[in-house]
Parts: C-alpha cells; sequence; structure tokens
C-alpha cells in the first residue's frame, strides 16, 4: 500500500486538485487517489469524510491528512527537499514562494470569468470586467520569474517547481479559452503543456464521465 493517498475532485473540474496532484507526482512519491465527483448530492459528506476543510485537495499521509494545495506544497517540500518543489537558492525561493501565495489568494474575477475546464474549446469566451487585467498580471509574473531565474530550464525557476504546479492549472485555462500572449508566457504554457504529468491528467479529466452544468458556460 502506497504512504500517500490523495483526495481530489473530478479531473476536468478541479483546479486546486490538479495543483496538489502535479506537486505530488513531482515527489515521485507512490500514491492512491480518490477522485470525489463534485457538485453531487453526497460530495459535501464524502469530502468530509477526509478533509475538514470540506475542499479538496487533501493528503492523507498515514495518520496525518493535509488539506489546501498550498499547504500539500510545504508539505511535500519539506518530506521531499531533494525533489526541489522550491528553488534552492534564497532568492528565487522567496519570489516562488510569492507568486504562489499570489495565485492561491487570488485571480478570483479570472477564475469565475474562465471556469477551469479541461475537456471544453471556448476561443474568446469568458472575457468579463478585470479578467484582461488578470491575464496581464500573470504574464508579468511569468515573465519575471523566468528572466529573472528561468536559467536554462523551461519552468518558472528553471526545474520544476510548486509554482509551476500553481500555474499549470491557469495554462490549463488559457488553452481552452484560447487566450492571446506574448511570446515567453506562449512558451511557458508550451512547456507546462509538454510536461508529462499535465498531459496524464488532461487525458484522464477528458474521460471522466461526470458534466457540471454550472461549470460549463
Ligand atoms: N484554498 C483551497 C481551495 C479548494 C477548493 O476550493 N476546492 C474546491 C474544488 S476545486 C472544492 O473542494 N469544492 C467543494 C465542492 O465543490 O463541494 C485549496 O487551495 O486547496
Amino acid at each position: 500500500m502506497a504512504d500517500f493517498k490523495i483526495i481530489i475532485g473530478n479531473k476536468n473540474y478541479s483546479s486546486w486538485s490538479f495543483r496538489a496532484w502535479l506537486a505530488l507526482k513531482a515527489t515521485g512519491a507512490e500514491f492512491e487517489e480518490e477522485v470525489i465527483p463534485l457538485d453531487e448530492k453526497g460530495t459535501r459528506d464524502a469530502i468530509l469524510r477526509h478533509s475538514p476543510s470540506g475542499r479538496v485537495p487533501a493528503l492523507e499521509h498515514g495518520e496525518r491528512t493535509v488539506w489546501d494545495s498550498l499547504a500539500i506544497c510545504e508539505y511535500l517540500a519539506e518530506l521531499f527537499p531533494e525533489a526541489g518543489l522550491w528553488p534552492a537558492e534564497r532568492g528565487a525561493r522567496a519570489m516562488a514562494r510569492a507568486v504562489s501565495a499570489e495565485m492561491h489568494s487570488g485571480f478570483a474575477t479570472l477564475r469565475t470569468a474562465m471556469p477551469f475546464n479541461i475537456r471544453a474549446s471556448l476561443p474568446g469566451k469568458g472575457k468579463g470586467d478585470g479578467v484582461q487585467g488578470e491575464i496581464n498580471r500573470i504574464a508579468a509574473i511569468w515573465r519575471s520569474c523566468r528572466e529573472a531565474h528561468g536559467g536554462e530550464g523551461p519552468y518558472l525557476f528553471g526545474n520544476f517547481t510548486a509554482a509551476d504546479a500553481m500555474y499549470a492549472p491557469i495554462a490549463a485555462r488559457f488553452a481552452t479559452y484560447k487566450v492571446d500572449l506574448d511570446e515567453a508566457s506562449a512558451a511557458y504554457c508550451a512547456a507546462i503543456a509538454a510536461h508529462p504529468a499535465y498531459g496524464e491528467w488532461l487525458s484522464e479529466a477528458r474521460n471522466e464521465p461526470w458534466i457540471i452544468p454550472r461549470e460549463e458556460i
């Protein structure tokens, strides 16, 4: 039996689950996963059996449960320092934490206007008030991380880190809504799209049977 179990929502719709799952994949640890279909009659009780917040993702490690995507990234970074979930250099690490926290606490306008939906193709949709400003801020974050710390690697801080796990679902949203991006941001999205774990999640998302009508715009 694997040491870890991650409790997640539908792969097609749950962007917070995607973040924690990517971080867990980056550790190379074996894990089990349980998908709890969201927005069904029994969803809340099913989640509460694992996660006291009533939200997914949650990570079970023996008797311990860690909930919330960013807390899971921090927990895994402590357990698996060799996975490099945070950059080794202090300045880069501070920036990686800052941009991850900015993602975790922000971009509500974009996330509402452009629901996470892997299967959908909605070019040009989801452009409400304030959305372009948030897209611009995300692109600026990506450019500044890459310029300051990208080095030889294709990700925000060169190698794949928790910051990439936090922003990968944004790259997926930009693909769903075919958002126009500057060259550097488009190259970053292409690097994320080529990441094997990202591809694995997307293909599993496409094969899920559940449809959540309120997430379909
Ligand atoms: N801040 C939390 C947000 C988690 C969250 O909102 N998860 C959604 C799914 S993406 C959820 O569990 N919703 C509960 C529900 O739909 O019943 C995190 O980063 O993990």
